[in-house]
């Protein structure tokens, strides 16, 4: 597509300087400079409520849930630039910690003290995506423990492109499953996200 424009420009003025008559009486000029040919600019930001968009931003902090409790993370994409973005992927980057010393029940049983268990006990129980009013599920994350998506992006469905200045808003619930044991007191896990989106 540039490089259809780039050849159009240099054909009309080579036609432009082949007509120009050498014996006119009357003459006149037109110019057109500081003709421009740029990429478009490609940009996304991420915003807790969809009002202020960031590159960077602290989303949440879960404390204290105990088994079968659930949360819901809840963020907006948007397209800042002005090239419409057709693929949207998140990846986690999870690291799990004790958070301190195991407590007493859970030094029975847990027997690496360096390592969290937490996040092979919090399973997405739900993932939709809403864009343009439409809300799609995003089963591929759903069933999985933050675990399991660890270092795996998960491809976010748009239903067709998310043009500039549109954006999209990604729910997800977290359970902390009811069959984790003693071994996951205390623990904690951190988890980064990572938005990538592609032209
Ligand atoms: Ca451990
Ligand atoms: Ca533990």
């Amino acid at each position: 597509m540039r490089r259809w424009a780039v050849v159009l420009i240099t054909s009309t003025l080579m036609v432009l300087m082949l007509v120009l008559p050498a014996w006119s009486i009357f003459t006149d000029r037109a110019t057109s400079n500081k003709n421009t040919i740029s990429s478009g600019e490609f940009d996304i930001g991420i915003s807790k409520d969809g009002s202020r968009f960031y590159n960077d931003l602290h989303l949440f902090d879960f404390s204290d849930l105990k088994p079968g409790d659930s949360r819901e993370i809840v963020f907006h994409v948007k397209n800042r630039g002005d090239v419409a973005v057709s693929k949207l992927t998140i990846a986690f980057t999870i690291n799990d910690l004790e958070d301190g010393p195991l407590s007493p029940a859970e030094a029975k049983v847990d027997h690496t003290p360096d390592v969290g268990e937490l996040s092979d006990n919090l399973v997405v129980t739900s993932m939709t995506v809403e864009v343009g009013g439409k809300a799609i599920n995003v089963s591929s994350a759903v069933g999985k423990t933050l675990k399991d998506l660890n270092g795996k992006p998960v491809s976010i469905p748009l239903g067709g492109k998310l043009a500039p200045g549109e954006t999209a808003k990604v729910m997800m619930r977290v359970w902390f499953s009811k069959n984790a044991g003693n071994e996951c007191q205390t623990d904690s896990v951190s988890v980064n996200m990572t938005l990538d989106a592609q032209q």
